[in-house]
């Protein structure tokens, strides 16, 4: 049979071409399961040419296999620029298996070349101690997404399609995945999608009917039910079924066909400034059975097309003979003598339709954006500077003032499409408003005449979904552009896993030559635990920066600028860098400016130093206490207890240190930007009593200094989840980090104080009741602490 698709005639040799790279890759798949030995089955199986340990996924690997061969015909007759993403990416050893056929693997392994010995060693590395992961991930030549951890898949690809107007991005969606709460949010992406300047994504629903033990929901509902879901959705569905006994081969080159058709047309119509409402993008159900032409049954129980299909159907085979034989017979059922020569190379007919060069999936530079990385074109942050001609003589809002440089890196970078500011409909109430000035926020669907800053090509992009924010920006990220993602800092912690994984991806990027350094992941976090005004309990949760320092230290940085000129620093800092999950934490709300710029450039550049201005240790003198401090409210309540030791207690010794780079409190043995013990000494002392105001959870402090010589004489206030809708100074009483019981902590830490400051003592207590019946009485903090500012004493 032939049909003629949208790219032309595809002939009875076509699909026998298919078909044969199909069974060849599905060969090479389950090689990597089972063999470690006998790649070509020279011989007939022995138990030894069995790996000892089974692991893998055979259930998906063959829908994935056929998705591949088709979309290497689709690039070549349609001479297309594509990306595939793998939403199951358990599915290793399929593209694992095709990116050895198609030659990539090899270009960029080439120890592992495509001739019988690089078989062997494809197969016996796998899931081998030593070897390659199961998964589709970093390791593997064309990958963004290794899709261990299920759900990211359709975020991932949107990113990359992105400012990206010739790529086509085939994202695989398994059907069990699609029950994931990222995955079915992120079927929206498509309406932040504008065809006249960015690229487009094909979904291909895999319908392949099951989980690991369970049907999985789509697959079970109704026809026409999934129809209107998908069309509900926004797509124009077209279906490829294939069965055991059917093979839709010609189906699935006709559907690829014409889903490319149709986008392009969805694209020249908006290039040629006619653009569509109600845009319905193409996307295809393939609906095949799991574990599609391997074992039919084992030991009398059904397997293809069944759950037992999901990892490895034969599980026996070096102590079960019929397993052994069995799995010999159904590798010999692709024909293997048929599909590669005896060298092992593959037979070139079935690589027919491979594309060259990078049109390759495994070769695509967009799969390692490194390679296509543009320096972004910064302005001179000093210029975005707040003037402070003494510390504290004047407040401003840190994250205002950095939306003012956020705004020109748009402007800056419009011609370059390189750079976006994601956020889950917080721009405004971040306070980083500025941004736009030059631009609009992505909408594409239809717009009432009440809204506001809603454009088709806008930069700015909203969608209440903080998992979809992350993955457009990783996908974003990992295909070679830049970005900023802002949050309140309560809800970070929904992406707390899609985090862990963007980190392990990058800490195992690093080790790979071949995968170059992508620009790092930023994360604004704002709205913070301290200010939370109009929200309170549910909104204060400092717990994110616990979470982050769980993963290695060369990729993680945690900065709590205290101010609006360290933020601009940290900001820039962080725009430059390559590799990194950045943290920052700043505040939107008016705020004392402690530094000026060149002050700042300094702090920042040291990570942590003393504020000789506050302190009163004197040159050369060691003090009596350290007050130390990291976050902008936790600094302001240290300078406000250093005024009132300074004024009652004018004798003691006051350091004050402030922290804006958390790493570096670590040993310099633990992370790059960690202090030795001699410098830590140094600026913290080894014996003196240390009164610690952090802003989160204190018990991270202790944390990363629980090896230090002074770390017993470190005391550390912070959030100890006590919360609720009440005012700024009422939180940090609740919490115990105010500057009257700081001053308490000095009293009763510095050895012989207590008795000569009993006093003073006494009045901090009193302090405390009165601040807090003030608010009970009138609804406001007292106003010599509303209204402190600092003496310069
Ligand atoms: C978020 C998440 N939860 C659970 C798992 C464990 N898991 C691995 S594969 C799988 C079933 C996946 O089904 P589907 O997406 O349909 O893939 P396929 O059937 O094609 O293998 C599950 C639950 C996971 N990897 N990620």
């Amino acid at each position: 049979m032939t049909a003629v698709t949208a790219a032309g005639p595809v002939s009875e040799a076509d699909t026998q071409t298919l078909d044969r790279y199909w069974r060849a890759a599905n060969y090479l798949a389950i090689g990597q399961i089972y063999l470690t030995a006998n790649p070509l089955l020279a011989e007939s199986l022995q138990p030894e040419h069995i790996k000892p340990r089974l692991l893998g996924h055979w259930g998906t690997t063959p829908g994935l296999n056929f998705i591949w061969a088709h979309l290497n015909r689709a690039i070549t007759a349609n001479d297309a620029e594509m990306m595939i993403v793998i939403g199951p990416g358990h599915g290793g050893p399929a593209a694992l298996a095709n990116t050895w056929l198609e030659g990539s693997y090899t270009d960029t392994y080439p120890s592992v070349q495509r001739d019988s010995a690089g078989m062997h060693q494809l197969f016996r590395q796998f899931s081998f101690p030593g070897g390659v992961p199961s998964h589709v991930a970093p390791e593997v030549p064309g990958s963004i997404h290794e899709g261990g951890e299920l759900g990211y898949s359709l975020s991932h690809a949107h990113g990359a399609a992105f400012d990206n107007p010739d790529l086509i991005v085939a994202c695989v969606v398994g059907d069990g995945e699609a029950e994931t709460g990222p995955l079915a949010t992120s079927w929206h992406s498509h309406r932040f999608l504008n065809p006249a300047s960015d690229g487009a994504v094909l979904p291909i629903l895999h319908l392949n009917g099951w989980k690991i033990a369970n049907p999985a929901v789509l697959a079970r509902l109704p026809e026409d039910e999934l129809d209107a879901l998908l069309r509900g959705y926004g797509y124009e569905p077209a279906y490829v079924t294939g069965s055991h006994d059917h093979v839709p081969h010609l189906e699935m080159a006709a559907t690829l066909d014409a889903a490319i058709g149709r986008i392009r047309g969805i694209q020249a119509e908006a290039r040629a400034g006619r653009p569509q409402t109600g845009v319905r993008w193409p996307m295809i159900v393939m609906r095949t059975p799991k574990g599609w032409t391997g074992p039919v049954e084992v030991d009398g129980l059904p397997v293809e097309g069944t759950w037992r299909a999901h990892q490895v159907p034969l599980a026996e085979v070096r102590t079960n003979p019929a397993h052994l034989r069995q799995l010999e017979e159904w590798m010999r059922s692709y024909r293997p003598e048929q599909l590669f020569a005896v060298d092992g190379s593959p037979h070139p007919d079935l690589l027919r339709h491979v594309p060259a060069g990078t049109r390759r999936l495994g070769s695509s530079p967009h799969a390692n954006g490194g390679v296509l990385l543009r320096d972004l074109d910064l302005p001179d942050f000093r210029d975005y500077a707040v003037l402070v001609q003494a510390p504290g003589a004047r407040e401003s809002e840190p994250t205002k003032v950095l939306g003012t440089m956020l705004r020109d890196v748009l402007k800056r970078n419009e011609v370059q499409q390189n750079f976006r500011v994601v956020g889950p409909d917080e721009t405004e109430s971040n306070r980083l408003t500025a941004v736009l000035e030059v631009t609009g926020k992505t909408w594409e669907e239809q717009t009432l005449p009440v809204d506001r800053n809603l454009a088709p090509d806008g930069r700015v992009m909203e969608i209440l979904s903080e998992h979809t924010c992350q993955g457009w920006l990783e996908g974003y990220l990992l295909t070679g552009r830049h970005g900023w993602f802002s949050c309140y800092e309560a809800f970070i912690h929904i992406v707390d896993s899609m985090f862990n994984q963007h980190a392990k991806w990058l800490k195992v990027a690093r080790q790979l030559p071949w995968r170059r350094p992508v620009a790092s992941l930023n994360i604004l976090l704002t709205s913070h635990v301290w200010r939370q005004d109009h929200n309170g309990f549910s909104h204060q949760d400092p717990g994110f920066i616990d979470h982050v320092m769980n993963k290695k230290a060369e990729v993680i940085r945690v900065y709590l600028p205290p101010d609006a000129n360290t933020l601009l620093s940290v900001a820039d800092h962080c725009l430059r860098s390559r590799d990194y999950v950045n943290v920052i934490v700043a505040g939107k709300q008016p705020n004392p400016d402690w530094l000026d710029m060149d002050s700042a450039i300094l702090h920042c550049t040291r990570g942590a130093g003393i504020w000789e201005w506050a302190s009163s240790d004197g040159d050369g003198a060691e003090p009596d206490v350290v007050l130390a401090c990291a976050g902008d409210v936790p600094t302001l309540e240290v300078l406000a207890a250093t005024d009132i030791l300074r004024r009652e207690l004018p004798d003691l010794r006051v350091r004050v240190v402030n922290v804006v780079d958390l790493m570096r409190l670590q040993p310099a043995t633990e992370h790059p930007h960690g202090m030795s013990d001699a410098e830590f000494n140094a600026l913290f002392t080894a014996d003196r009593p240390v009164i610690f105001a952090y802003h989160g959870y204190p018990w991270l402090i202790h944390r990363l200094t629980y090896q230090r010589d002074g770390h017993n004489h470190f005391h550390v206030r912070g959030y100890k989840e006590e919360g609720t809708t009440t005012t700024p100074f009422d939180m940090v009483m609740m919490n115990d980090m105010d500057r009257f019981h700081l001053v308490m902590d000095v009293i009763d830490r510095v050895p012989g104080l207590a008795p000569r400051a009993a006093r003073l003592r006494q009045q901090m207590t009193d302090l405390r009741s009165r601040a807090r019946s003030w608010t009970r009485e009138y609804g406001e903090d007292l106003p010599e602490v509303r209204n402190w500012t600092w003496s310069g004493r």
